[in-house]
C-alpha cells in the first residue's frame, strides 16, 4: 500500500484532505505533518516539522516508505507581508525541499498554485492559462516561482509534480484567518452567531472562489490521473463561481433574513483588485476531466447548516 504525507496537514485545505485520504487509503497510509498548528484530537499518524529543515522531511519520508506527497505549506497573502523573508524561506525553500527529495526518492508531489500568482497586469475577466504573471504579493512572488520550479524539476529529472492555482477557497470547518479571500468565511461565521459583519473588501469586488469539497475532488483527482494525461506541469488554472462581495452577502441573506453587513475596505483591498475576477479552467476540464459540483447557492446552503449544527443553533 502506498504511504502518503501530507504538510501543512491542519490548514484549511489540509484539514479536510487528510480525512479524506484516510477515508480514500486508510488511516495508517496517511502522515499528517504539521508544525506550530496541530490539531490536539487529531486521529491518525501525526508527525511534527519545519518544511525548511530537508534532514527531518528525509527522515519522515524513510520512516513511512512515502510515495506520494501532498506539499500544502504556505504563508498567504496576508500572512505573507508581515515577514516577506520568512514567506520566501517557508514558501520557496520548504518546496525546493520537497522536489529535491522527490527526486532523491522518486517521489509524487502535489503542490498547490493559487490566483495569486496573477498579477494587475494580467487580464482579469476569463484569465487564460498562458498569460502575464506580475503578483503584487511576495505570496504571489513565491507561488510563480514555485511553478518555475516544478516544472524545471520536471523537465530535467522527469520529477511527476503536479499543481493546480487554486482560487479562494471557502470553507467552514477552520475558523476564517486574515487572508483577503476569507472575508466570505468571516461574513458567515458573524451571521450563524447573530453577529454584524464588516467586510474588508468592497461589495462590488469580484473574486473566483472555490467550496473546499470542490478543491480536494481537484487535488485527489490531479493526483490520480494517469500521467500521459499531465500535459502541463506548471500549474493548472482551477475555477468554479466567480462573485462579489454583495453576492455572496445575498446568497447568505437567504438562509439569514436578519444578517448584517458593513463594507470598509482595507489594505486587502488593493491585493484582491491584483487578482483576476474569473478563470478559464478549460485545460484541467481537457486533460483530466475537472469539473466542478458547487454552485454559489450548494455552497452556501450546506455551510449554513454545518455551522448552525457546529454552534448548537436551530
Ligand atoms: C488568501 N485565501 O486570501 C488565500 C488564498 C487566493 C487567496 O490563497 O491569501
Amino acid at each position: 500500500m502506498k504511504k502518503i504525507l501530507v504538510t501543512g496537514a491542519f490548514g484549511q485545505i489540509g484539514s479536510e484532505l487528510v480525512p479524506a485520504l484516510q477515508k480514500k487509503f486508510g488511516k495508517d497510509q496517511v502522515v499528517a505533518m504539521g508544525h506550530k498548528t496541530v490539531t490536539s484530537n487529531f486521529d491518525g499518524i501525526l508527525e511534527k516539522a519545519d518544511t525548511r529543515d530537508k534532514d527531518i522531511l528525509a527522515s519522515i519520508i524513510k520512516k513511512y516508505d512515502i510515495v506520494d506527497v501532498y506539499h500544502l505549506v504556505s504563508l498567504l497573502s496576508v500572512g505573507g507581508e508581515k515577514d516577506p523573508k520568512v514567506t520566501w524561506d517557508i514558501n520557496v525553500g520548504g518546496l525546493k525541499n520537497i522536489l529535491e527529495l522527490g527526486v532523491e526518492f522518486g517521489l509524487k508531489i502535489f503542490w498547490p498554485s493559487s490566483i495569486a500568482a496573477f498579477g494587475s497586469t494580467t487580464p482579469r475577466d476569463n484569465t487564460p492559462q498562458e498569460t502575464i504573471l506580475e503578483p503584487t504579493t511576495m505570496y504571489g512572488v513565491t507561488k510563480v516561482t514555485g511553478e518555475n520550479l516544478c516544472r524545471y524539476f520536471n523537465i530535467k529529472y522527469g520529477l511527476d509534480v503536479r499543481s493546480v492555482r487554486y482560487p479562494g477557497i471557502i470553507s467552514w470547518k477552520t475558523p476564517p484567518s486574515a487572508g483577503t479571500t476569507e472575508y466570505t468565511v468571516a461574513m458567515l461565521y458573524d451571521g450563524v452567531q447573530g453577529k454584524g459583519n464588516t467586510c474588508w473588501l468592497g461589495p462590488d469586488t469580484m473574486l473566483p472562489m472555490m467550496y473546499v469539497n470542490d478543491a480536494i475532488k481537484a487535488t485527489i483527482d490531479l493526483m490520480d490521473t494517469p500521467v500521459l494525461k499531465i500535459k502541463l506541469r506548471g500549474s493548472y488554472n482551477l475555477a468554479a463561481v466567480s462573485f462579489t462581495a454583495k453576492q455572496w452577502e445575498e446568497a447568505i441573506r437567504k438562509h439569514i433574513p436578519d444578517l448584517k453587513v458593513s463594507y470598509k475596505p482595507d489594505e486587502r483591498q488593493k491585493i484582491a483588485d491584483s487578482w483576476p475576477k474569473s478563470i478559464d479552467d478549460s485545460q484541467a476540464r481537457a486533460d483530466w476531466g475537472w469539473k466542478h459540483e458547487y454552485s454559489l447557492e450548494k455552497m452556501t446552503k450546506e455551510m449554513v447548516e454545518n455551522l448552525r449544527k457546529e454552534f448548537s443553533i436551530s
